[in-house]
C-alpha cells in the first residue's frame, strides 16, 4: 500500500507536468501516448470502488465480523491449498482451534513454500500494506498488531486503504447465526449495505421451508397452496427490515429457467414479482457445484459450465426485471458478454472465485471491454475477511491499468485522442456509476 501511495505521488507529479505542457501547446488536454498510462494509473488509484458483492459484515454483526491474521490465514481459498500441500486430513484440521489452524497454514504455505498463489500472495500484500514483516517470522508480530486495533477505526482505515466507499454484504434471512442480529435491529451502517440472499429458498427448499414456518409464514414442503404468496410476504417483510440493495442467489451449473421445480416456481411467481415491485435487481451467480468434496466444507465446491439459455429466457421473458450476473466457469464468460449485448436488462459483474486470478481476470476484462465498452461492472471482491479488500482491490487496479491504457492507445491510434476527463468518466462508470444505476443505494429514509 505504501508502494501504491508512492506511485500515486509520482504519477501526480508527472501529470501536473504534462498538464501544463498540454496547456502551453494548446492540444485541448489530449494526452500524449506516454502520458496515457500514468493518467490511467492515477485515475484508477484515486477513484473509490463500490464493492457490489462481499461476505463482510457491518460492525454491529459482532462475531460474524471477521478480521485479523488468523482469519486471513484460514480463508477457505487457502484451506483448500493447505490440504493439497500438506496432505493433512481435513477432519484433523477441523478439530483444531482457529489459532492452531492458522499456525498450520502459515507453516505449510508461508514457511515451507513460497506463497506465490493468488490467495497466499494476498496475505503477504496485506502484511506489507500495514508495514508488518512479511518473512517467515511474521506471524506473531502480525497477531499482536491486529489484536491492538479497535474494530471501528480499523474498519475505517481498511476501507480507506482499499479506496472502497461502500461494501455490499451477503445476508441470509434463514441463517440462524445471522437473523438474530436483524431481529435486534442492530444492522444499519452507511458503508455496509445489505443483500437479500435466497439460496436456501430457491435451491434447498426441502431443508429450509420449516425455518420459514418458524418465522411465522404459512408454507409447506411442496410450496403449494398459500406458499407462493407467503414467500412473497416473507420477501416484503425482510425487505423492510434489511433495506437490501438487490436480491441474490448462487446457482449450480444445472440451473434451468423456466422450470417446474419448486425453486423455478418460487423464482417466477414470488421473487421476480417482488423485485419488480421493489425495483430491485436480482443477482444470479451461476456455476458453483456444491460440496464435490464435502470433507473440505466451504472450500469443497467446484465449477461447472452452465447452459446460459436460462439467462436468455429470463431476460427476454421478464424485461421489467434487471439481472446482475456473474458466471464461475471460464467457458461461460464469452456467452455472458453475448447475452449482455442482446439484453440491456443484463449486467455482467465480477470475476468470481476460480476466475479471480490475474491471468483470467485479464482475459475476461479485455473481452468485456471489446464487446461491451464500459457497460459492465468489472469486479467485486467476494472478501470474507475485512483486510482482504486491501489486496483484492489493489490487484484489480493493477490488472486494469495496462488493459485500459492499451485500449486508449489503440483508440488514439485509430484517430480519437483521449483526455484525463474521458478516462475519469470511464473509470467512474466502471467503478461506481454502473453499480449506482443497478443497485438501490438510497438510504432507508429515502426509499
Ligand atoms: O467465493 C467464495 O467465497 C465462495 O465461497 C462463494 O461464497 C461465492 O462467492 C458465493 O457468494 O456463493
Ligand atoms: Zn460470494
Amino acid at each position: 500500500m505504501r508502494i501504491w501511495r508512492r506511485r500515486v505521488q509520482r504519477v501526480t507529479t508527472e501529470l501536473l507536468k504534462s498538464a501544463s505542457q498540454a496547456a502551453i501547446s494548446g492540444n485541448g488536454g489530449i494526452l500524449a501516448g506516454p502520458d496515457i498510462s500514468s493518467t490511467v494509473e492515477h485515475v484508477l488509484a484515486t477513484t473509490p470502488f463500490i464493492d457490489i458483492h462481499t461476505h463482510l459484515f457491518a460492525p454491529s454483526f459482532g462475531k460474524l465480523v471477521l478480521w485479523g491474521i488468523d482469519e486471513l490465514l484460514t480463508y477457505h481459498y487457502l484451506e483448500a491449498e493447505y490440504f493439497r500441500h500438506s496432505g493433512a486430513s481435513p477432519e484433523d484440521y477441523w478439530a483444531l482451534p482457529k489459532r492452531e489452524q492458522a499456525d498450520a497454514i502459515w507453516r505449510t504455505l508461508f514457511v515451507e513454500t513460497s506463497p506465490i498463489s493468488e490467495a497466499s500472495r494476498g496475505v503477504i500484500a496485506v502484511l506489507q500494506a500495514f508495514g508488518l514483516p512479511t518473512d517467515h517470522t511474521a506471524l506473531e508480530e502480525a497477531r499482536s498488531f491486529f489484536k491492538a486495533q479497535s474494530p471501528d477505526s480499523h474498519i475505517q482505515r481498511v476501507l480507506q486503504m482499499a479506496n472502497v466507499s461502500t461494501v455490499v454484504m451477503t445476508n441470509d434471512p434463514l441463517d440462524p447465526d445471522e437473523f438474530p442480529f436483524w431481529l435486534n435491529g442492530s444492522a444499519g451502517h452507511p458503508q455496509f449495505r445489505a443483500v437479500l440472499r435466497l439460496d436456501r429458498i430457491l435451491c434447498t427448499w426441502h431443508d429450509h421451508w420449516q425455518s420459514i414456518v418458524a418465522q411465522g409464514y404459512n408454507v409447506d414442503a411442496q410450496a403449494s397452496g398459500a406458499s407462493v404468496s407467503e414467500v412473497r410476504r416473507f420477501l416484503m417483510e425482510w425487505y423492510a427490515r434489511m433495506q437490501p440493495v438487490y436480491m441474490a442467489c448462487s446457482l449450480p451449473p444445472t440451473f434451468e429457467f423456466p422450470s417446474d421445480s419448486i425453486g423455478g416456481r418460487l423464482l417466477r411467481d414470488a421473487v421476480l414479482p417482488a423485485c419488480r415491485e421493489l425495483r430491485l435487481a436480482f443477482s444470479l451467480m451461476i456455476g458453483a457445484r456444491k460440496l464435490v468434496n464435502p470433507r473440505l466444507r466451504i472450500g469443497g465446491d467446484a465449477v461447472g459450465r452452465a447452459d446460459l439459455r436460462c439467462l436468455e429466457n429470463l431476460c427476454r421473458d421478464f424485461p421489467s426485471n434487471r439481472f446482475l450476473v456473474s458466471v464461475l466457469s471460464r467457458e461461460n464468460q464469452h456467452e455472458l458478454c453475448v447475452f449482455a449485448r442482446k439484453f440491456s436488462n443484463l449486467m455482467p459483474f465480477g470475476c468470481w472465485w476460480f476466475v479471480n486470478n490475474a491471468s483470467i481476470v485479464e482475459e475476461i476484462t479485455r473481452e468485456r471491454i471489446e464487446m461491451l465498452g464500459t457497460s459492465f461492472i468489472p469486479q467485486h471482491s467476494d472478501a470474507r475477511v475485512l483486510e482482504q479488500v486491501v489486496y483484492k482491490w489493489a490487484n484489480t487496479r493493477r490488472t486494469l491499468a495496462p488493459i485500459l491504457s492499451e485500449n486508449y492507445r489503440l483508440l488514439a491510434g485509430d484517430g480519437r485522442g483521449v483526455t484525463r476527463a474521458d478516462i475519469q468518466r470511464d473509470v467512474t462508470r466502471l467503478f461506481r456509476s454502473n453499480a449506482e444505476a443497478w443497485l438501490d443505494l438510497r438510504p432507508a429514509a429515502a426509499r
